[in-house]
Parts: C-alpha cells; sequence; structure tokens
C-alpha cells in the first residue's frame, strides 16, 4: 500500500494558494486511502500549471501534449488494462483544443479517471480567457471582457453518455476526496471538474466566490435529463456526485481477456526511476 511520501514527485512551482495543490494532494490520498501502490497507477497530463501533475505525483506518469491527455489515457488503459489510469489537465487544456476528445471519451465509455483542475482562465499562459470564462469576464488581455458565452462541460458529458460525472471544489477537500474516491473505483469513464482557483489570474473565482455560491447534491440524480436540469438551475455552481451509471465499460463491450493483456510487474524501482528522471529531464 502506497504512503504520502512514496508518491511524493518533483517540487511543485506552483504559485502559494493554487487550487491544483488541493487536487494533488486529493490524488494522492485517494491512491493511498483506497490501498493502491504508486506502480498500479498511471497519471497522464496535457499541458498547462494544471498539466504539471504528472510530474508532481510519482506513479506511472506522461506528460501529454495540449489537449491530449485523454487519448494517451486511452492508450495506457487499452496497452495495458490493469492499470488504474488518471487523465487530467486544465479546462483550457481539456474544454478548448480537448473538446472533441471529451465527447468521444464519454460515449465510449472507457474506464479511466478524468479530472479536470478548473479555474475559468489559462493559467501558464498568465491569464487569457478560457472556453470556461464568463460572458463579460475581463481580464489584461479582454479589456472590454469575454464577447463569448462559457461552453457547460458538466452538461457536456452527461448528454454525450458518461456513467460518472461529479464536481467538486478545491475548497472543500473531504467532499473533494470522497468523490475522487468514489470515481477512481467507478468501472467506466469517470469525470471529475474541480473548482480549482487561479489566485493570480483570477480575481472573480475565488475561494470565497465558491464558498458563498456553491450548492451540493448529496446523492446523484436519478436521470440524464434531471442532472442536466439541476445542473442549469444553479448555473454549474453544483458540487457532488451529478450522475452515476453502471454500464459494460469499453473493453468488456470488445470483450478484450484482460489475462491476455501485458500485465504489470513488480513495483517502482526508485533508483532506476531517479537515473532515468536525471537522463531526460534538461
Ligand atoms: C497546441 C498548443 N497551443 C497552445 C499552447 C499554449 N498553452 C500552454 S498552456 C495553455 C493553457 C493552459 O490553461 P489551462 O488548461 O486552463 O491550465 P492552467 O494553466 O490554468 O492550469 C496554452 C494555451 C500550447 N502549449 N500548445
Ligand atoms: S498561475 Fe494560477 S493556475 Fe498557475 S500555478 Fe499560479 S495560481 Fe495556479
Amino acid at each position: 500500500m502506497a504512503t504520502m511520501k512514496e508518491l511524493k514527485g518533483d517540487q511543485p512551482t506552483w504559485c502559494p494558494g493554487c487550487g491544483h495543490f488541493s487536487i494533488m494532494a486529493g490524488i494522492q490520498k485517494s491512491i493511498v486511502s483506497l490501498g493502491y501502490e504508486p506502480h498500479e497507477f498511471a497519471i497522464v497530463s496535457g499541458i498547462g500549471c494544471s498539466g504539471k501533475v504528472s510530474e508532481y505525483v510519482r506513479t506511472n506518469g506522461f506528460h501529454s501534449i495540449h489537449g491530449r491527455s485523454l487519448p494517451v489515457a486511452q492508450g495506457v488503459k487499452m496497452g495495458n488494462p490493469k492499470l488504474k489510469v488518471i487523465a487530467s489537465g486544465g479546462d483550457g487544456d481539456g474544454y478548448g483544443i480537448g473538446q472533441g476528445h471529451f465527447v468521444h471519451a464519454s460515449r465510449r465509455n472507457i474506464d479511466i479517471t478524468y479530472i479536470v483542475m478548473d479555474n475559468n482562465i489559462y493559467g501558464l499562459t498568465k491569464g487569457q480567457l478560457s472556453p470556461k470564462s464568463a460572458h463579460g469576464f475581463v481580464t489584461k488581455h479582454s479589456k472590454q471582457g469575454n464577447k463569448e458565452f462559457p461552453v457547460d462541460p458538466i452538461s457536456t458529458a452527461i448528454v454525450n453518455g458518461a456513467t460518472f460525472v461529479a464536481q467538486g471544489f478545491a475548497g472543500d477537500i473531504k467532499q473533494m476526496n470522497d468523490i475522487l474516491n468514489r470515481a477512481i473505483e467507478h468501472k467506466g469513464f469517470s469525470y471529475v471538474n474541480v473548482f480549482s482557483p487561479c489566485v493570480t489570474f483570477n480575481k472573480i473565482n475565488t475561494y470565497d466566490f465558491y464558498k458563498t455560491n456553491l450548492t451540493t447534491v448529496e446523492k446523484p440524480l436519478e436521470t440524464r435529463e434531471e442532472a442536466v436540469a439541476k445542473i442549469r438551475q444553479h448555473e454549474s455552481l453544483v458540487t457532488g456526485v451529478l450522475y452515476e451509471e453502471n454500464r459494460d465499460d469499453f473493453q468488456t463491450k470488445l470483450g478484450i481477456e484482460f489475462d491476455l493483456q501485458p500485465n504489470i510487474s513488480g513495483k517502482m524501482d526508485h533508483q532506476l526511476y531517479q537515473t532515468f528522471e536525471k537522463q531526460f529531464t534538461c
């Protein structure tokens, strides 16, 4: 069983107070509390401040390119179905350039967990609008306010067939950890959007904003229609597990024999990992 110490990767360079810290710790806590070993997981990330999570949590990892964490993660799962696979990225990464992959992963129902670190802005590139930024949102790059309306990824996942859809808040660690535990253990595509304040570039969607405006759903809604109606009623500011359904996952549907697939052989060799790290890090 992993320990928090074993799961500690590189020293984060995130700004103090960034919501991404809680999400990273939430992933580590889930691996520990669910009783997995680090080598039983693979974390695949995209590009952005959020994308660094695959370097900061020491499991198998792949820091992919912008918007591509989902296709890479699905490939990893197909290549080695015994791995627990987490794909992670930001709202810009996943709902902008990565939006097409998100729709197809939702309908495909492959057994991976997708965690989006949603700060309503591009953090790494210093505060441009993201597809999640509100209409009228002012940044130093959009002084007249956002002329477009935001995407609604939660409804998108539900209407496109995702079998586990939830939303958390980096400022409510207990609820977020409960959600992550359930998402990781869900068989099929589990998707969790986590509100993760960018304390440097987004002065609107702050911890206080979420504490004042969020509503919690105590149990999943019965139907997809009800779940979408609830999300709309609260303008997406709703946390909890919104929708959950048991349906055959992609590999079961394809009839792939799990035992014929490559296996996980042995624990991670930390010394070898460090040798590779020195060799390949510039
Ligand atoms: C193909 C491509 N387009 C654009 C970029 C520039 N870029 C790097 S990170 C980023 C946005 C990051 O925002 P988000 O995904 O919301 O993550 P955050 O930094 O806020 O955590 C962009 C546009 C890139 N690296 N690759
Ligand atoms: S710029 Fe924003 S998203 Fe990036 S590390 Fe700083 S607070 Fe976090």
